[in-house]
């Protein structure tokens, strides 16, 4: 039996068919769940159309959604809630920071930078967390994604390091506060996926590189295991877990 079936998630971050979001669209459509889009880009939605059409998968709604704009977040989880009455999970796979601050020296970035990526990374999981619980009246959970450059200090990262270890702390106190509605709040650690925002950190091949060497299994990971496990953060086999950060990396982050 599916384990999904009959639960509405709302999936934020499918970019193209590289994005992790998009992966995890997948195993949540192959556990029985119903599915609902927010784009930000004319650009992804174009691409979400035919991705749905190819794939065959069915969504339940498509809204526009920009979380760096309080109202658009309200406006979407209004239509959201309007459209399916309830929702049972939220996957909130979206980052962004200025190129520039992707490289050099964390010394460096500027103030609206750091404010940027703060703003779209971290405290937009505040803010769609806040919007998303209004119509989570049976319960359910919330995922979203981060990376190790959270907890180390990873060459290039940098900005964006500290958006995620924003991230992961917010996932805690967001945990604590709707816990008492049944509504689980977790996140996955991925390790490096050659996606669109991957472009932007440089370096990143040798990134790769180094997990293929270093990490326990030897190779890297790919959408789908990422999507295998926020499913399972979303399901009820994860019931008893909440405020936890699952690394999804073949193993790297135990290496010395
Ligand atoms: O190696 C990787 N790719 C890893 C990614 C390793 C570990 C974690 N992650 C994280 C990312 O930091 C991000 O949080 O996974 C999440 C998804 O990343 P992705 O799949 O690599 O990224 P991508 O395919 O580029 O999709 C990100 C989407 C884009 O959609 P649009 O429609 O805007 O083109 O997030 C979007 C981004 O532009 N996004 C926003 N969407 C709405 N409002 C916003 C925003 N303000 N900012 C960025």
């Amino acid at each position: 039996s599916q384990l999904l079936a009959g639960r509405t998630i709302v999936v934020m971050g499918v970019a193209n068919e590289r994005s992790i979001a998009w992966g995890i669209a997948r195993s949540l459509h192959r556990q029985g769940a119903q599915l609902i889009f927010t784009y930000r880009k004319e650009r992804s939605l174009e691409k979400l159309t035919k991705l749905l059409a190819s794939s065959g998968i069915e969504a339940k709604l498509v809204v526009s959604c920009d979380v760096s704009d309080d109202s658009s977040v309200v406006a979407a989880f209004d239509r959201i809630g309007a459209e399916a009455g309830v929702i049972h999970g939220v996957v909130h796979s979206l980052a962004f920071a200025d190129k520039d601050d992707l490289q050099g020296e964390f010394v460096d970035t500027t103030r609206e930078g750091y404010r940027l990526a703060q703003d779209s990374s971290a405290y937009s999981l505040v803010a769609v967390a806040r919007e998303a619980k209004k119509w989570m009246t049976e319960g359910g959970g919330i995922v979203t994604q981060t990376y190790l450059g959270a907890e180390r200090v990873m060459k290039n990262y940098n900005v964006m390091g500290v958006a995620k270890a924003a991230l992961e702390a917010s996932v805690r106190y967001l945990a604590e506060d709707l816990g008492k509605y049944g509504i689980r709040v977790n996140a996955v650690s991925a390790g490096p996926i050659r996606t669109l925002a991957a472009k932007g950190v440089s370096g990143f091949n040798d990134i790769m590189t180094a997990i293929e060497e270093k990490a326990p299994l030897r190779r890297n990971v790919d959408q789908e295991e990422v999507g295998d496990a926020t499913m399972f953060l979303l399901s009820d086999l994860s019931r008893g877990i909440t405020g936890e950060v699952l690394h999804v990396d073949s193993g790297y982050h135990i290496m010395g």
